[in-house]
């Protein structure tokens, strides 16, 4: 398999859902508008179109309530683009900050104003939670009130997944599915919520290193999809997983939802392990982290995990088993999604 990348721009995409010209409503200025972050119980592991960020496999996650983003954008007073976060403007040249300008870009139609943009992440620093999935769902929420575009939801997340897959699911609460879609140009591959509500769930980040990742996520799926040979096996275990999942969510069967996320977790690692060079996001205390939850688990509570491209754990499990499991983790940071 190999990611290629699509003749159609997201620029041309995107074209087709906007008016010949936009201009910011004065009343929406500033008024700031949040996200949530997500966690995948089935990942989405794999691109099969690198410009439009068009998965290989459908994904579910979970959205987790009051922790993402929360971005405003406004008409900037000065000839520049400003983007700040979390309170610091940043440099023309960031990384970042030329993301995200050059997503208003693609809804800016050549207008000639300047934006401020304001973006705030109370996600817990390094808790190895992906920014890129709140931010981006913000950034579009922020840029549809910006310009009075009333964009319908499912349009909104198609077009945040051109700024990070992820955020396609960020536009929702609750359980969410991205579904892989099959259209050239992607307008079918959308995110959308589940109708379900579980207040008794709870997910725990476990908190394993704090050092940023030499390779983001990004590269990485490129090169399990480029070299591991592995991967071939891995649409088929989502597929398998993704009905598992819509099942355990209709029957509210929680074994089922934990081991169906830990083993997807864990697959899609042994595909990154199987690529080259090797892509182990691991650390000693990660693995460390996995056996304290299986001992957890061989004593009777049901305790289970997953993880992204980081070395972090990020636990799920019902209420009634949060004592116990804090007895294991002490330091844990409990997210309740559906409260
Ligand atoms: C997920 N991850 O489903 C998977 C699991 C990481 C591991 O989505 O290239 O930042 O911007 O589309 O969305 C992280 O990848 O990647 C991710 P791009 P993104 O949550």
């Amino acid at each position: 398999m190999s990611t290629t990348n699509s003749p159609i721009t997201r620029q041309s995409v995107i074209d087709q859902y906007l008016p010949k010209t936009v201009t910011p409503v004065a009343d929406s200025m500033n008024e700031a508008v949040f996200a949530p972050s997500n966690i995948a119980l089935c990942k989405y592991w794999g691109k099969r179109d690198a410009e439009l960020n068009l998965p290989i496999n459908s994904s579910l996650s979970i959205s987790l309530a009051h922790l993402g983003t929360k971005t405003s954008i406004s008409v900037a007073a000065g000839s520049n683009d400003e983007v700040w976060l979390n309170g610091q403007k940043l440099a023309a040249d960031d990384k970042f900050a030329r993301k995200v300008i050059a997503f208003i870009d693609l809804f800016r139609r050549g207008a000639e104003h300047r934006v401020k943009v304001e973006t705030e992440n109370n996600i817990p620093t390094a808790a190895g939670l992906a920014s890129s999935a709140s931010g981006f769902a913000a950034l579009m929420k922020a840029v549809d009130q910006f310009y009075g575009l009333q964009l319908p939801l499912l349009q909104q997340s198609a077009f945040a997944r051109m700024g990070s897959g992820s955020a396609s699911r960020s536009l929702y609460e609750g359980f969410v599915e991205w579904q892989m879609g099959i259209r050239e140009d992607g307008m079918d591959s959308i995110a959308a919520p589940l109708d379900c509500v579980w207040p008794e769930l709870k997910v725990g980040l476990v908190k394993v290193s704090t050092g940023p990742k030499a390779v983001d996520s990004r590269s990485g799926m490129n090169r399990t999809v480029d070299t591991a040979h592995l991967y071939q096996s891995w649409p088929l275990q989502a597929a398998a997983d993704l009905e598992r999942l819509h099942n355990a969510i209709a029957d509210k069967d929680f074994t089922l939802l934990g081991e169906t996320a830990e083993q997807n977790a864990l697959s899609m690692h042994a595909t990154m392990i199987a690529s080259w060079p090797p892509l182990l996001y691991w650390q000693p205390e990660s693995v460390a982290a996995m056996q304290r939850i299986w001992q957890v688990r061989e004593v009777g509570t049901e305790l289970y995990f997953t993880m992204d491209a980081g070395p972090n754990l990020k636990l799920l499990f019902l209420a009634d088993a949060e004592e116990q499991v804090r007895t294991f983790f002490p330091d844990l940071e409990v997210i309740s999604p559906f409260a």
